[in-house]
């Protein structure tokens, strides 16, 4: 079917955990003609959860993507692409980079639950990236389904534009239009008096309809304005539409199929993209761009694949121009064009070759080894720079020092890490060279779990996994004063250095400045590089414990110099010893990575979680019955990371099993004076001249 860039929709499904994204992405697949019936999750035979390790879990891990064509309104055709997302906060990285390529958010929220905090989290999120959001009530068919109290706390929880577009009636058995309709009844009352609410909220964001409509009642409101008032209040979150369905019984689901047709922003209707171009100084500057399919192309890769069969995917979205089979194509600032040859549409695991993706559109290329998450394509040069505004990935910190289990496989695994870590923005993989270990960071324990199965399934490798080192660094917490004269006489040529110098602690994150003081050339100007150069060795190795040291400032200001026996080598000693000596007197600190983590436990169980926290020199941030329906309790806190070995065991035996956690980095911060003790007198620095 030819479609144009108006007749595209890009949705993405998101929620809490379980709220019944995937098996609504199958419903409307089904309702959409593309599946002649729709899978379950249960039985594991989804579009969206196809990955075997997803099928053992039950739940999704990944994001999923399928299209359906439909012809829309006034007999015009339309495209929509849907994206699944997983609820599970330890696969956030693939569901935000997912709402980076559309224009409408779809929350789901479960009947029967209401809301929980990922409804929340999810609802936060998509608003920051502007996107148009939407709810969805899943379950009304749920026998526990109260839909008059979660259409209720969802406008507590967000706000009185959380409207109704529909409405449950017959007991959940089908829904009423409430936008175009006005007639008879329904689960919530006459559809009339919703009706009026949605209408009166809509028209509130044009003024001139405002006044029509105040005239002359709804006959005043050409459908054209109506529908323009309807984008712009998504557009500026003035209104939240509600849509009422069973994903199981799919009732419902057809007219949310419609009301996506019709209603949701297309490609130009939703706020613009935030495309980022460089500012010629270093900086950026907002990149206007209009989804124009004749012009420029630019598209951004917001995930990749890879393929068993076809090999490397990148799946991206046209935000301007119309990307054929043959236009090259330009990775990031690459000099090198590249043709797509093969263009694909996707629908969940299985790809369809398709002629073009026209702006607006969702689509994938193989076969460039260059492109990689977040990579911008585009076809001249004129849009070197030019980047899509970065999502704002949670650090990851539950790390794994990883091997693998048999010799001669080491390149294999860090090419399989590679591979993940390309498919996932929030897993990386870091190697440290200082004990040479291969260390792959996620968000949880499960998520790295997750990425072991992975490598298991899909590259049959087994490895063997441990705690990494700790990440400690070291600081100082008072200005000091250094001093080192450093001679030698090893037969004719000495080496002659000597340096004063100062330590000063800088505000946390401050990194490391090196400041140059000396007057009269006691040093001369040509070894002020070897004094930065010791100063430099000595940060790297640690100064008391043996971490790399940061968030000082070092001022050189006094030397002495010797015309013939000093030598660069000379004052890199010097400059280091210097170093070390002003260090020793200007109290050093250890600094320990803190986390902030985030725990889920069943209510009954949130005393012994916090206590568990507690033993480990967490600080509670708060803690709260996170949804008020028995179904869990969230505490939130910061905790140095060192505390966390066998937290995750623990969590699971106080639990039985049912607890989850997620953490990120939050801060460095001085260890306890005992662990500190501990560390210091740990460390053998190595013997040196
Ligand atoms: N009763 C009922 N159960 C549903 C409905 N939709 C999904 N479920 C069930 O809810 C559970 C979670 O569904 P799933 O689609 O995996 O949720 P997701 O985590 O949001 O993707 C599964 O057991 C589904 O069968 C529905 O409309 N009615
Ligand atoms: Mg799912």
């Amino acid at each position: 079917m030819h479609y144009t860039t108006r007749d595209i929709r890009n949705v993405a499904l998101a929620g809490h955990p379980g709220a019944g994204k995937t098996t609504l992405f199958e419903a409307l697949l089904h309702a959409g003609g593309v599946l002649a019936t729709a899978g379950s999750v249960e039985r594991g035979t989804t579009v969206s959860d196809s990955d075997p390790i997803e099928k053992a879990r039950g739940h999704s891990l990944d994001i999923a993507i399928a299209s359906i064509d439909h012809a829309g309104g006034d007999g015009r055709p339309c495209h929509l692409n849907f994206i699944d997302t997983p609820g599970y906060p330890d696969f956030r990285g693939p569901a935000l980079s997912a709402l980076s390529a559309v224009e409408t958010a779809v929350v789901v929220v479960d009947a029967d639950t209401g809301v929980e905090h990922g409804t929340v989290r999810l609802m936060e999120r998509a608003r920051e990236r502007g996107l148009c959001r939407a709810i969805v009530v899943n379950k009304i068919d749920h026998e526990h389904a109260d839909c008059g109290r979660v259409l209720a706390q969802l406008r507590e929880t967000f706000g009185p534009q959380v409207l109704p577009l529909n409405l449950p009636a017959d007991w959940g058995r089908r829904v009423v239009d409430c936008f175009s309709g006005a007639g008879g009844d329904s689960d919530l009352g006459p559809v009339a008096e919703w009706h009026q609410r949605i209408l009166d909220q809509v028209v509130e964001v044009d003024e001139a309809a405002m006044e029509r409509y105040l005239e002359r009642g709804e006959s005043g409101l050409a459908p054209e304005a109506l529908h323009d008032a309807f984008e712009q209040a998504l557009r500026e979150g003035h209104l939240v539409p509600v849509c009422f369905v069973s994903a199981r019984s799919g009732v419902g689901v057809p007219e949310l199929l419609r009301v996506a047709s019709r209603l949701f922003p297309d490609p130009t209707e939703g706020n613009p993209p935030p495309l980022l171009a460089s500012d010629g100084n270093g900086g950026t500057r907002p990149l206007p761009v209009r989804a124009d399919a004749d012009g420029h192309v630019i598209a951004d890769v917001f995930k990749v694949v890879n393929d068993p069969f076809i090999g490397k995917l990148g799946v991206f979205r046209v935000y301007q121009g119309t990307v054929r089979r043959d236009t090259p194509l330009y990775v990031d600032d690459g000099k090198r064009a590249h043709r797509a040859g093969h263009l694909f549409a996707l629908r969940g695991r299985e790809h369809v070759e398709v002629e073009q993706a026209v702006a607006g559109d969702i689509a994938a290329v193989g076969k460039i080894e260059e492109v990689h998450f977040d990579a911008l394509l585009h076809d001249s040069h004129e849009e070197d720079g030019v980047r899509l505004a970065p999502v704002a990935f949670p650090e990851p910190m539950f790390g794994l020092a990883v091997q693998a289990a048999s010799r001669g496989q080491e390149q294999k695994l860090a090419q399989a890490l590679q591979k993940l870590a390309e498919e996932d923005p929030a897993f990386v993989v870091a190697h440290d060279a200082e004990v040479n270990e291969t260390v792959i960071r996620g968000l949880s324990e499960l998520h790295l779990r997750v990425m072991l199965e992975r490598l298991r399934e899909r590259f049959g490798l087994q490895v063997q996994a441990r705690p990494p080192r700790i990440a400690y660094r070291e600081t100082v917490s008072a200005v000091a004063e250094g001093h080192h004269r450093h001679r030698k006489q090893t037969g004719g040529a000495g080496q002659f250095a000597e340096v004063f110098l100062r330590v000063e602690p800088l505000p946390r994150g401050g990194g490391f400045e090196f400041v140059d003081e000396v007057r009269g050339g006691a040093i001369p100007g040509q070894f002020i590089p070897a004094v930065e150069k010791g100063v430099r060795q000595a940060l790297q190795a640690g100064a008391v414990s043996g971490h790399p040291v940061q968030d000082v400032r070092v001022v050189v200001h006094d030397g002495r110099h010797h015309a013939v026996d000093s030598k660069e080598v000379a004052f890199v000693t010097a400059g280091r010893k210097a170093f070390l000596d002003a260090v020793s007197r200007a109290s050093p600190l250890v600094l320990e990575p803190v986390v902030a983590l985030e725990a889920w436990a069943p209510d009954a169980q949130l005393g012994d979680v916090t206590g568990a926290l507690a033993a480990r020199r967490a600080r509670i941030a708060g803690t709260g019955g996170a949804d008020g329906h028995g179904t869990g309790a969230v505490v939130r806190a910061e905790v140095p990371q060192a505390e966390l070995e066998g937290f995750a065991a623990e969590l699971k035996s106080l639990t039985a099993g049912k607890g989850r956690y997620v953490l990120e980095f939050s801060h460095y911060e001085p260890v306890p004076p005992h662990v500190q003790q501990k560390l210091v007198a740990g460390w053998k620095p190595k013997a040196e001249d």
